[in-house]
């Protein structure tokens, strides 16, 4: 995935034709299409195929299992030429291992969740999102997920992981995060799904937002 645009649209449309028509309109505006369950589990694994086929997809199904589950879910996302999957890191280092193992045996990725973007998340996931992004660190994954809602998530985790990982930040637009303020964190690329697919033009809703992390770039 190179990083230009520095936005992934998060295609949670669940029609197919309608995704691959968003996908179409908005892909030269963004770097990466994520997908996940309700599109994948509506309009089936060859969703990823199709739009693989002209842009990097990731698979966002929050692996978390066993680390046997994990590996047959992530040769799933990998045969079906997913560029990269979203895992979990609270079902512990050997199924975190699992799919970074699988990954390598494929040349792709692996970013693991360290913490999330909905208010619930302060419940269970936030005492334990520094630990994950350790294990992440030391297990060899290619990037982590941190919150758009909460910046200074996306600056504790950056700290905690270095330079070299990436970071992927959901939560941009309808949950709330804007998307130059987390870019300036630390976070590599920012997620948005309904602010770009509700809108009436996507294409110029995800222009829009590669506009504004470009003008604030211009300003620091
Ligand atoms: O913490 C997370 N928050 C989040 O919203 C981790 C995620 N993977 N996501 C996903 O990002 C969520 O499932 C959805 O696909 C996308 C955000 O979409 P939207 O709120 O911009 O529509």
């Amino acid at each position: 995935m190179k990083k230009n645009n520095q936005l992934i649209l998060a295609l949670d449309v669940i029609d197919r034709n309608r995704a691959l028509d968003v996908a179409d309109r908005v892909s030269k505006y963004v770097d990466a299409i994520k997908v996940g369950y309700p599109l994948v589990l509506k309009s089936g694994m060859e969703i990823i195929r199709d739009i693989s086929s002209y842009i990097p997809v990731i698979a966002d199904f929050k692996v978390a299992d066993i680390p046997n589950t994990n590996r047959l879910i992530c040769e799933q996302v990998f045969n079906s030429g997913g560029d990269s999957v979203i895992v979990h890191g609270f079902t512990g280092r050997d199924s975190l291992d699992a799919c970074v193992n699988t990954a390598n045996e494929y040349g792709q990725k692996v970013y693991v969740v360290t913490d999330m973007s909905h208010p619930g998340a302060v419940d269970f996931f936030q005492p334990v999102s520094e630990k994950i992004a350790r294990m992440s660190v030391e297990a060899g994954v290619s990037g982590v997920v941190a919150p758009a809602t909460r910046t200074e998530s996306v600056e504790n985790i950056r700290r905690i992981i270095g330079k070299e990982l990436d970071m992927l930040s959901p939560g941009v637009g309808t949950q709330g995060g804007n998307a130059a303020d987390v870019i300036n964190k630390g976070a590599d690329w920012v997620i948005a799904g309904r602010s770009i697919y509700q809108s009436e033009s996507p294409e110029n809703e995800a222009r829009k937002i590669v506009q504004e992390i470009r003008d604030d770039e211009g300003k620091s």
